[in-house]
């Protein structure tokens, strides 16, 4: 176990990336700005799942470049990467012979982005971490739902084609994308990022993921998964702890302004200085920053993100330590 965490307690910061489907209405739908965080729009707008899936013809980021945002992190003074395989819209950004509603198969883009970051990470250097949002899913039937709005028990859906056995999701789907995220790679994974478990994540089901993650001797995986498992890594979201975690190991998951997901209408910004604080604090206590930024839909890094990022390391260029 400490050789496997070793470089994950020596990184210090990381770079989270949303990214997906959600970044082409950047927060609007309608014509009107959606309240909330942006990754979140289809559940907060009650977009049916048809209107939703009808965003993927439409996603071609012919400007995203593994090289620069690989660069990015590594001049941000970043030794990790952990991005959206698939967030809750259901949405695969790799290629996935699992489901067809991924990057490749539904989009005139075409190209695994994942792939194209794996190639990159392993040239320049750095780890790479594949978040996965194993529970919630909003576009396959059976997927579970956390409850906003209006949305009824005992589903949270609202829309019936959402409606299914979460243990056919999970046999037909989401275990097969976990096994492709492991296989197709290289030597990456180094974290599998799980997010939001319900109660339809029972011990029996988690298990059978378990088994699956057990595979890879390397992989880090954190305490998100759900069915009663701790993970390797505690997960404080937009705070630090005031006193770490003693005896655990654990990351901070932060955004730069009020979303993860790219919102047009976010400008509400950090400055430099409260992110650099914020390493250093987190540093001094033991943890982890994975500081998220959420590209747009061209693949482009929004500007203000970017200048932060270079501020940060310049900085560390000055005060840190390689
Ligand atoms: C989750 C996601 O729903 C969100 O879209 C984003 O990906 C974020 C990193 O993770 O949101 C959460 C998860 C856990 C808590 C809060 C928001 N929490 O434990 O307080």
């Amino acid at each position: 176990k400490n050789a496997r965490l070793h470089w994950f307690r020596e990184a210090r910061f990381g770079m989270f990336i949303h990214w997906g489907l959600y970044s082409i209405p950047a927060g609007r739908w309608d014509g009107k700005e959606v309240p909330g965080i942006g990754e979140w729009i289809m559940n907060h707008a009650s977009i049916p799942v048809a209107d939703y899936k009808a965003l993927a013809p439409k996603f071609n980021p012919t400007k995203f470049s593994a090289a620069e945002i690989v660069g990015l992190a590594k001049s941000a003074g970043m030794k990790y990467i952990v991005i959206t395989s698939k967030h809750h819209d259901g949405f695969a950004m790799f290629d996935s012979k699992a489901d067809p509603f991924n990057i490749v198969q539904a989009t005139p883009f075409k190209r695994d982005p994942l792939k194209e970051l794996a190639a990159e990470c392993r040239r320049q250097h750095i780890r790479l971490g594949f978040y996965y949002s194993q529970d919630q899913d909003w576009t396959a039937p059976g997927g579970a739902a956390y409850k906003t709005g209006d949305h009824q028990p005992p589903t949270f859906h609202w829309d019936p084609a959402q409606n299914g056995s979460f243990s056919e999701y999970l046999h037909k789907k989401a275990i097969p994308q976990i096994r492709e995220l492991l296989s197709n790679y290289g030597e990456y994974p180094a974290i599998v990022w799980f997010d939001t478990p319900t109660k339809d994540m029972t011990p029996e089901l988690a298990g059978e993921i378990v088994k699956v993650l057990n595979t890879d001797p390397r992989l880090i995986w954190n305490n998100r998964l759900g069915g009663g498992y701790s993970g390797d890594t505690e997960t404080p979201e937009q705070y630090i702890p005031a006193q770490g975690y003693p005896g655990r190991d654990w990351e901070s998951c932060m955004t730069m302004n009020d979303t993860w997901g790219y919102k047009q209408d976010d400008l509400n910004f950090k400055s430099t200085e409260t992110l650099v604080r914020n390493l250093i604090d987190i540093a001094s206590k033991g943890g982890n920053y994975l500081l998220n930024i959420g590209p747009m839909a061209t693949g482009e890094v929004p500007a203000p993100e970017v200048e932060r990022l270079q501020q940060v390391g310049k900085w560390l260029a000055v005060n840190g330590e390689a």
